[in-house]
């Protein structure tokens, strides 16, 4: 029998993690939050409430995300002549406000994320980051909770415009894959809704789901995972033998 650690190499090369809702649960009191500080800021009555934002989740992407919001609720924002413009100074000033708001420390990783990411290190796995949000918002969210060096452990990063197409377009896993010059069946994602495991399923990469609080959870029935190669209630527990298992072959059903 081969050991643990040459079985893992033979299967994965790659994790690929989702960010907001894998590594941390950010949206309710991070990105939510600094929406609303950045609204506030720029004299607009907008508020977005717990259960309003829940909904509006369904569009990835802050920008994108605000158009949604006035399309539905404040369409003659969109009739300005500067509407882009405003909205991408809005954004600027929420991805300010978020990050001031994650290096106050309040936002923890989730159960097994740190563990799984050093293992990985030690297995010598490559690791990349495939998200929707702002590529800053990657950066102070690893070091604040991984430490000064850990934006420097994920070797691509494909985050917020790399890609036209957000999540659930496949584009910004096609694009970190081709960055790390590997196939889809080499690399394992980890995603926690249902626009990422669409996303990193097109792109045809085997994908962990661990939902976040917005996601339906694993045990509610019919639930959208089907796509999924694994669901989980969080990333404790999940070695990376278990993630070689979902890139070997013989194991896909
Ligand atoms: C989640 C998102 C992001 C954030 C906000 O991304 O949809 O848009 O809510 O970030 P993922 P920005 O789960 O793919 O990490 O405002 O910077 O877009
Ligand atoms: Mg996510």
């Amino acid at each position: 029998m081969l050991p643990l650690r040459s079985v893992v190499d033979m299967a994965i090369r790659a994790l690929i993690f989702d960010v907001d809702g894998t590594l941390a649960e950010t949206e309710r009191d991070g990105h939510r939050v600094a929406f609303n500080a950045a609204f506030d800021e720029a004299g607009l009555p907008w508020h977005w409430d717990v259960e309003l934002y829940d909904d509006l989740l369904t569009v990835t992407g802050g920008k994108e995300r605000i158009r949604h919001f006035c399309t539905r609720f404040d369409p003659t924002f969109l009739q300005r002549r500067d509407a882009t413009a405003l909205i991408a100074g809005i954004h600027a000033a929420k991805t300010r406000r978020y990050g001031a708001l994650v290096r106050t420390g309040q936002i923890k990783l989730r159960p097994g994320v740190q563990e799984l990411i050093h293992a990985a290190r030690d297995a010598g796995i490559r690791l990349a980051i495939a998200t929707t949000t702002t590529p800053d918002n990657v950066t102070e969210l690893l070091r604040t909770t991984l430490g000064e060096d850990a934006p420097g452990w994920f070797e691509v990063v494909g985050a917020g415009d790399v890609v036209p197409d957000k999540k659930p377009s496949p584009a910004v896993y096609l694009w970190v894959l081709d960055q790390l010059g590997l196939d889809a069946a080499e690399c394992v994602a980890i995603e926690d809704s249902e626009p990422g495991l669409a996303a990193a399923a097109a792109a045809g990469v085997a994908t962990v789901v661990a939902p976040s609080a917005h996601a339906p959870s694993p045990r509610d029935p019919g639930g959208p995972w089907e796509q999924a190669a694994l669901v989980v209630d969080d990333l404790t527990n999940v070695t990376l033998a278990d993630l070689a298992a979902l890139t070997n072959p013989a194991n896909n059903h």
